[in-house]
């Protein structure tokens, strides 16, 4: 990365030394882990340009977004609606962090079983190191996970400006009422930090944005049903990841193109590994960049990850919003319909889940599926027996991982992983 972007950190409030570390870290992983690929498709050299300008060149265009007017919105989590925060011509990024940095200093403010995910996000801002958090005008948290919800109590003492979302916990009527007020209020405090109105046209113009992303992530997972597999789990990973923080539009445009180049693959029968390579689903919470630590393993042992029930992934990605209707509250209530559909395992009971992991099993003719929790993490910890012992029944074969974000443990989980792919090869 130029070297003409140090004033632009220091500005921002960076420790450069420790972003230095941070940076270093970072392109050595990547180049092991992505550059490292064979038979990529040509199209990943976009995603490769915005991961080496990931704190560059991104960060100027938000700099240059906010010197024109717009409000830059970061959160943690995939219950905050884009589609709002585009309707008041903002910035919508992802803040979610997926990497071991800055947990000592986040061990002083949080408990040490904290998930390392919630770790993260504290350390890269005790650390310094984040400059999308630090670009942001507003920050959106919300009562997930119970620790998140405690931990944005400690976060808003330290960031500018915090607002939470109460979401429900039950899908019930009383839950999706409680829901469409919560969006209002952020509707509400959009418009206070913009200063601009959200009009019925602006909203749909806002949701059409955000399906078109959506549609083009779908045109990539219908592509993984393909065998051989014409993209790699890692890669189409990274696709997800990108979609947090990358320009909409843009975004769009190069998932789609890498998706015309897959279609070609796919007829031509061409695979990033050979066809017989055991197919595997992996279940669980979400992945930020830059935690590739299980799919580098899974794909490392010889078998292809052809989904993502999370939400970097399907997950997040699946509905989209319907784009009819006349008013703001009519649209609104679109909006509400297709998030209230997200099946978080921070509610209960929740088995659309289950349904949905069974549906992606079938739709990309997975072999088996990796279950993975980052340690700490309750709902999905919780959930991840009952999804072993219905699948297992169903003949589904699954491996459960539970695991931080350190490096200590990679040994042990490549022979766990290597042995369920043993497993899936001998199931054939
Ligand atoms: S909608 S999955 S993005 S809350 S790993 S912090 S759950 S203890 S991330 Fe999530 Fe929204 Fe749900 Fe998705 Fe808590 Fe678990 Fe940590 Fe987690």
């Amino acid at each position: 990365m130029s070297e003409n972007y140090r004033q632009m950190w220091s500005e921002l409030g960076l420790d450069l030394a420790a972003h230095d570390v941070l940076l270093g870290v970072l392109g050595q992983a990547y180049q092991g882990v992505y550059l490292a690929q064979k038979n990529r498709p040509e199209g990943m050299k976009y995603f490769d340009f915005v991961m080496s300008e990931v704190h560059g060149l991104r960060i100027r265009e938000l700099l240059d977004a906010q010197a024109a007017g717009r409000k830059v919105i970061g959160s943690y989590c995939v219950f905050v609606p884009e589609e709002l925060i585009l309707a008041v011509n903002g910035v919508s990024v992802g803040l979610c962090a997926g990497a071991e940095f800055g947990f000592t200093e986040a061990e002083k403010v949080l408990p040490r079983n904290t998930c390392s995910l919630i770790k993260s996000a504290f350390g890269f801002k005790l650390g310094k190191v984040c400059p999308y958090l630090e670009a942001s005008d507003l920050i959106v948290g919300e009562n997930t996970c119970d620790g998140k919800k405690k931990s944005y109590e400690i976060l808003n003492t330290l960031v500018r400006k915090l607002h939470v979302m109460d979401l429900p916990q039950i899908k019930s009527e009383e839950g999706r009422a409680l829901f469409k007020a919560e969006y209002r209020k952020f509707m509400r405090v959009l418009e206070e930090i913009s200063g601009k109105k959200i009009e019925a046209e602006n909203l749909r113009a806002a949701i059409k944005t955000v399906n078109e992303k959506r549609k083009a992530v779908h045109r990539i997972a219908a592509l993984r049903d393909a065998s051989p597999a014409p993209i790699s789990g890692l890669d189409a990973l990274l696709i997800n990841q990108v979609f947090f923080y990358d320009d909409t539009p843009r975004f769009t445009q190069s998932v789609n193109a890498i998706a015309d180049e897959l279609e070609e693959r796919v007829t031509r029968g061409q695979g990033v590994f050979p066809k017989e390579t055991p197919r595997v689903l992996v279940s669980g919470c979400p992945m930020a960049v830059p935690n590739w630590k299980i799919p580098a393993i899974v794909e490392s042992q010889g078998a292809v990850i052809v989904g993502e029930e999370s939400c970097v992934g399907e997950r997040g990605t699946r509905n989209l919003t319907n784009e009819d209707g006349a008013s703001v509250e009519a649209l609104l209530d679109n909006i509400v319909e297709r998030y209230f559909k997200v099946d978080c395992a921070v509610f209960t009971p929740n088995p659309d889940r289950l349904q949905h992991i069974r549906e992606m099993v079938q739709k990309h003719r997975a072999q088996g599926v990796i279950h993975y929790c980052i340690q700490f993490c309750q709902p999905y910890q919780m959930e991840s027996g009952t999804v072993e012992r219905e699948l297992e029944a169903e003949g589904i074969p699954v491996l459960r991982l539970d695991t931080d974000y350190s490096q200590e443990d990679v040994e042990q989980l490549r022979t766990r992983v290597e042995a369920f792919i043993e497993r899936l090869k001998d199931k054939r």
